[in-house]
């Protein structure tokens, strides 16, 4: 199935959010050299504020959308063989994401958005941001929509067939996302547009800060499940090999899925409006959750063995080195594993009780992040946009060397721009600053991590733009030259069998998820009813 309108929504959607990664690229490396206050004519705080507030928006919430939109209608139509379900309805959200952006954009740029971009009041933004940010969630809710159409609609034409794994994976995470980004919109319909227009004259901040932790959990996985799918549908195919186990990967999706959801209290441990009970179950969950990103390892790391020892290696360790490592998709799976380690490394002492106080609200936190969202996250973005690319516009690469630069130079900077900060945060500085105020020798201890992490900012950036050339470069360059080929799926192993219907569909999966949010949040948010405290109830008293 070769729809055009999938081609077309793909490449209007990745471009809008490859767009926007670039811009905040250069807004990163900015940030790196304000923060490191070693040039005094860069610093403002309120200039560091606006642009690292647009830089977080941009990242967190247009590249990842977008690109995750635009991923979607491609992969649904491809594997389904289908067209695109109402491909206007699809348009049109995707007119009305845009039309967000550019609406939160304006406030954001002019420094009337400096809120961060968790936008936690009592930090308040222009109304147009929150309305913006309401209207891109509206948008890839049709998205949602339509992906879920799409399986139940194939499953209906197809009885007792399975899904092709790329489409349920798709179908995941549309539901994930559906489920997620319920908590923020109700932060955002009640309590912070209102507020913002001046409607209610108080919030309860500690409602607000709930409801967006059952967002904030869950919401870092809609961004990973893409990264997974290209593991388990691209990467053992392209590395000349075969899917370790199918059952393993739906179940693994399911678990992602499932426990992302009621965990999002661990970015509450150290608040007060939430008893430690709530929270300790919270913390119980993320271990649970960590355990499909183990199987996915495993699952991933077999295959690749498999295809290393299909090519002739030896040993216990002998098939690494014959993997086809000139490969742009088997090279960003091995450097986006390593990247796991540490940052998943990092996950599991943020989510250990105990030890997050001396981790919260440092350094650490952005270097967690960064590795494991813009290391592990966005470099399987890169592989799978090289890889659709001349699928999509029909021309081949523009350069094969290039891109594998370009993988490496994003490793090694996102390595050298994340270890001072894990550092600086032990050593006690505070995330979210925008310079530091005083000296002692604690701050004079800080330094040279600054000087490293700038070096790594620019190693990332030039890598940012090499990526953004090879992608212009590939689709307007006056190459005469045509590509016809086409995207293809990994084969499993062993050929899936009778899959039980819980592992072909989400029905059962939505009440459990329905279930464990009653039993995680419900008490939690309840209380902020009954509660006796100043502008407890979100329409405020
Ligand atoms: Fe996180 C904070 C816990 C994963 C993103 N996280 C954040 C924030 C973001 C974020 C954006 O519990 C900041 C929010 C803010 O602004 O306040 N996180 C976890 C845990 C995991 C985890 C337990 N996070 C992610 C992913 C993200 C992401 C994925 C984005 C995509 N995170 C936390 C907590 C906080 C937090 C607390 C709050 C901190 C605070 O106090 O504010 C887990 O899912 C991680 C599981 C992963 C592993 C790693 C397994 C390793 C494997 C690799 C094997 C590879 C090999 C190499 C052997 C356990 C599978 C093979 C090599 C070859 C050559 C083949
Ligand atoms: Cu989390």
């Amino acid at each position: 199935m070769n729809d055009v309108t999938a081609k077309n929504l793909a490449l209007s959607h990745m471009w809008v959010a490859f767009s926007a990664f670039i811009l905040a690229c250069f807004m990163g490396e900015y940030q790196v050299l304000e923060r490191s206050g070693l040039f005094d004519s860069l610093s403002s705080p309120s200039v560091y504020f606006a642009s690292v507030s647009t830089h977080g928006v941009l990242m967190a919430f247009v590249l990842t959308t977008f690109f995750i939109m635009g991923f979607g209608y491609y992969t649904a139509s491809h594997s389904l063989k289908v067209p695109v379900w109402n491909p206007k309805l699809a348009w049109f959200g995707f007119g009305l994401a845009l039309t967000g952006v550019v609406m939160a954009a304006v406030p954001l740029l002019s420094g009337l958005a400096s809120v961060l971009y968790t936008f936690y009041p009592p930090l308040q933004a222009h109304s147009a941001f929150y309305i913006g940010v309401t209207l891109l969630v509206v948008g890839s809710w049709i998205w949602s929509a339509t992906m879920v159409v799409m399986f139940s609609q194939w499953k209906k034409a197809n009885p007792g067939q399975t899904v092709p794994l790329v489409m349920f994976a798709t179908t995941a995470n549309a539901l994930l996302w559906l489920w997620t980004s319920a908590g923020v919109a109700v932060e955002v319909l009640f309590q912070l547009i209102p507020w913002s227009l001046g409607w209610m004259d108080t919030i309860d901040i500690g409602l607000s800060r709930t409801l967006f932790a059952w967002t904030l959990h869950p919401i870092v996985y809609f961004w990973l499940i893409p990264a997974y799918t290209a593991f388990y549908v691209f990467v053992p195919k392209q590395a000349g090999s075969y899917l370790f186990s199918e059952e393993a990967a739906r179940m693994a999706l399911i678990v992602l899925v499932v426990f992302s959801l009621p965990i999002g209290m661990h970015h509450l441990y150290m608040d007060p409006e939430q008893a430690k009970g709530w929270k300790l179950l919270h913390g119980l969950g993320t271990f649970i959750v960590a355990l499909p990103t183990l199987v996915t390892g495993f699952t991933v790391i077999a295959s690749l063995e498999i295809a290393g020892r299909l090519r002739g290696g030896k040993g216990l360790f002998g098939w690494i080195g014959s993997l086809p490592w000139g490969n742009p998709m088997v090279l960003s799976v091995i450097l986006s594993l390593v990247m796991l380690i540490f940052g998943g490394f990092g996950g599991i002492v943020n989510a250990s009780y105990a030890m997050n106080a001396m981790i919260h609200n440092t350094a650490w936190v952005p270097g967690h992040f960064h590795l494991i969202f813009a290391g592990t996250t966005i470099i399987m973005y890169f592989a799978i946009a090289y890889y659709l690319w001349p699928v999509l516009v029909k021309k081949p690469l523009y350069s094969k060397s290039l891109a594998l630069v370009q993988l490496w130079t994003w490793f090694i900077g996102m390595s050298v721009m994340t270890t001072p900060w894990h550092v600086l945060g032990l050593l006690g500085q505070p995330r979210r600053i925008s310079s530091v105020q005083y000296n002692n020798l604690l701050t004079l201890s800080w330094e040279p991590y600054e000087l490293l992490m700038i070096l790594g900012g620019l190693v990332l950036l030039g890598s940012a733009c090499l990526f953004f050339y090879l992608l212009v470069k590939t689709q307007f360059s006056a190459n005469t030259e045509s590509f016809e080929g086409e995207v293809e799926y990994a084969e499993p192993l062993h050929e899936v069998k009778d899959l039980p219907e819980y592992l072909n569909d989400f029905k059962l999966w939505n009440k459990v998820i329905a279930v464990l949010m009653l039993i995680s949040f419900g008490v939690p948010i309840l209380q902020f009813f009954f509660m006796d405290t100043y502008g407890s109830s979100p329409w405020g008293y």
